[in-house]
């Protein structure tokens, strides 16, 4: 791996070079200690990241598979239609007057003459419309990067309009595309914004006995489908999920849960510490992806609850759902065994995939995030350490109060104690560098370059990423899943999602195609005909 480091910088000119060397990083087996990465820094300019934009984050990730705001993004159209539906967030909401927005692309559409003379009417207008049309719960407007530039106030659009209508929430993002390094800062602020204007809003009271939140689950592919059939099924209700599948009401509700559980920690784990603070929801780190994980999972939602009759449940549940999984598992591993795999997203999904890669007997030999931090690599231990720069500096942090009213201790200091001392554990996440193993190559921000010659270094069996690495990685011969959009598969979480994901797999890294990569004439040269002038 030292060779293969060396050579993935060869290229760079000196100052780059030692840049990337450091969010590069070979793992070793260290005790107590886990090595040091540089992460959530800016891409060094001239690289083509792999990142995407703030606005990304905010209004595509966080906000986009909410089904019944209306979501309405202040720019110009093209941040809309590069929004429109790229995402394969699913829902299955058709509401009382069947509304849904998630296929809608609404935009103020702003033009030349909106720059400079100011977009606010526009802005104004085009909420009018949309309550005009729609009457919805909630009305959500995203600034896009010229919003920002030229100073439009849509905070103060967003409340004007919202007392105007008195019946109708407006709230908006300021979440223009610069203003963070990656995505993630889109995350924090919308987060911010959801916890503001959203939760502990409901005053329609929740009666079951096991309520959870599922926070950082965004149903790609039908995955929080499968893991409510699931909940479902042991008898846990899910208040709400943030934000696959989510409505209005889920999130105004959230604060009646008595469990937080963080799929994707990068993506959310502010919000598990907000409804911590404000009203005395505990969290646990969960995960989905992986059949022994979801089983792991459940145990633990059980294990907090404490209750015989729901931990017996859970049992039933498992011992119901592995025999199918096992068998399918079972079916693969003579195929799939000793292969190795690449994963290159944006955040947890780096880690939590190569769960279900080791229980196909794959090896994950090289692994990074686009835009994940130090917390997510090395543990939430080091937060206290995280340096905080000029960039992070601009995302604002919201200070959080235990409410007066809302406020609820959900177990006694002593049924916590209890907990953790047989070996239960809050608010843990310890990152993907222990997880993989010694020797292989963790690299943040991957970029076009590096992922080409990491291919070719390291010859995966199979290349996990996004939509810009697809065909550049199959040109080079080797087989590529998207892990972000499941290209056109899934749910691969939870139970029936593992084995839809075993079956992929085995499809992918079995298949024949890629030695017909050559054309018959490059191979056996004496085919290819020659032009004879006549
Ligand atoms: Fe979390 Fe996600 Fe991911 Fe993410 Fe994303 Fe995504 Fe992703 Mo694409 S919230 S960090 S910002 S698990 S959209 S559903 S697939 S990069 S690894
Ligand atoms: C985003 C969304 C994305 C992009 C996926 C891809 C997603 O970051 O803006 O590059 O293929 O999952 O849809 O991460």
């Amino acid at each position: 791996p030292t060779d293969i480091k060396a050579k993935m910088l060869e290229k760079y000119p000196p100052k780059v070079a030692r840049k990337r060397s450091k969010q590069i990083l070979i793992n070793e087996a260290m005790e107590n200690t886990t090595p040091e990465i540089t992460a959530n820094v800016r891409t060094i300019p001239g690289i083509i990241t792999m990142r995407g934009c703030t606005y990304a984050g905010c209004k595509g990730v966080i906000m986009g598979p909410t089904s019944d705001i209306v979501n309405l993004v202040h720019g110009p159209i093209g941040c809309s239609f590069y929004a429109w539906l790229t995402r394969r967030n699913q829902s299955s909401y058709t509401g009382e007057n069947n509304e849904n927005f998630i296929t809608y692309c609404m935009s103020t559409d702003m033009q030349d003459s909106d720059i400079i003379f100011g977009g606010e009417k526009k802005l104004a207008a085009a909420i009018q419309e949309a309550y005009d049309l729609f009457h919805p719960k909630g009305i959500a407007v995203f600034a896009t990067c010229p919003v920002g530039l030229i100073g439009d106030d849509i905070h103060a659009v967003a409340k004007k309009m919202k007392e105007k209508f008195g019946d109708c929430n407006v709230f908006a993002f300021s979440c223009e595309g610069y203003k963070g390094v990656s995505q993630s800062a889109g995350h924090h602020i919308a987060n911010n914004q959801v916890f503001t204007h959203l939760v502990g809003k409901s005053t329609t009271e929740k009666t079951d006995k096991y309520k959870i939140n599922l926070l950082g689950e965004y149903n790609i592919g039908g995955d929080g489908f499968e893991i409510d059939r699931i909940l479902k099924k042991c008898g846990i209700t899910n208040i709400a999920t943030f934000s696959g599948n989510s409505t209005y009401d889920q999130f105004a509700s959230a604060n009646q849960a008595d469990l937080s559980c963080v799929m994707c920690h990068r993506s959310i784990n502010y919000v598990a510490d907000m409804l911590e603070t404000k009203y005395g929801i505990p969290w646990i780190k969960v995960n989905f992806i992986g059949a022994e994980a979801t089983a792991k999972s459940l145990r633990k939602i059980a294990t907090y609850f404490g209750d015989q009759d729901l931990i017996d449940k859970v049992e039933a549940v498992i011992a119901e759902e592995m025999p199918a999984v096992d068998a399918a598992v079972k079916d693969v591993l003579p195929r799939t065994t000793g292969k190795t795999a690449m994963i290159f997203v944006g955040g947890s999904r780096a880690h939590h995939y190569q769960e279900l890669f080791k229980e196909m007997g794959m090896k994950t030999i090289s692994a990074g995030y686009e835009f994940a931090h130090r917390d997510d690599y090395e543990g939430r231990q080091i937060i206290p350490d995280l340096k905080v720069d000029a960039d992070s500096r601009n995302i604002e942090e919201i200070e959080v109060e235990p409410d007066p009213v809302l406020f609820k201790p959900r177990k006694t200091e002593a049924e916590i104690e209890a907990l953790e001392k047989a070996g239960f554990a809050f608010k843990d996440y310890e990152g993907i560098i222990p997880d993989m193993e010694k020797d292989t190559l963790i690299v943040d921000d991957l970029n076009q370059y590096e992922a080409e010659k990491l291919v070719e270094l390291m010859k995966p069996d199979l290349f996990c990423a996004g939509i810009k690495e697809k065909f550049s990685i199959q040109k080079l011969g080797i087989p590529m899943k998207q892990l972000h959009s499941y290209d056109s598969g899934g749910p691969y979480a939870g139970f029936v999602g593992a084995i839809n994901f075993y079956n992929e797999i085995d499809r992918l890294v079995n298949s024949r195609v890629w030695s017909y990569m050559k054309a018959p004439w490059q191979e056996n040269p004496e085919l290819s005909a020659t032009y004879v002038w006549e």
